[in-house]
């Protein structure tokens, strides 16, 4: 037993018309799928905190031993994302600092935090210095250790 179907000339073209009505909104949300996979995954800031802390001790011979730390002493980040930074004062009234290699300068008051933001675009080890307290004759110097992998 066989079936004829006759489909009209009209018909076709309308079928044809309905195709690529298809492809056309197939190719449409496509791209737009591969224009948002292609996007940044997330440009939320690394936040790291920081604080400024302080050791203190006597040696045996009486003396008073002190040094001012920043705590942690190392923070790692990712390069090409950016980095805020908050540095928050505990211990001394006030740190003023730079961050070698990155061209970066503030400073860190006692109950204040100070914020930074900046995007690294080189991978290395940025020294956090603070140039008051540098002079190992006054204890170990003021420093911490940005990572940028
Ligand atoms: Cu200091």
């Amino acid at each position: 037993m066989s079936k004829v179907v006759f489909i009209s000339k009209k018909r076709i073209q309308w079928y044809i018309l309905l195709a690529a009505a298809v492809i056309v909104a197939g190719a449409y949300v496509g791209w737009h799928q591969t224009k948002a996979a292609s996007a940044p995954v997330s440009q939320e800031p690394q936040v790291r905190n920081i604080v400024t802390g302080e050791f203190r001790s006597t040696s045996s011979s009486g003396k008073e031993i002190e040094s001012y730390v920043f705590s942690p002493g190392t923070v790692v980040v990712k390069k090409g994302i950016p980095v805020e930074l908050r540095i928050t004062g505990v211990n001394g009234q006030s740190h003023p600092f730079v961050i070698e290699g990155l061209n970066l300068s503030g400073e860190v008051q006692k109950g204040k935090t100070t914020v930074i933001r900046f995007t690294p675009e080189a991978a290395g080890i940025y020294p956090i210095v603070c140039t008051t307290h540098n002079d190992p004759a006054n204890g170990v110097p003021m420093v911490g250790y940005i990572v940028v992998q």
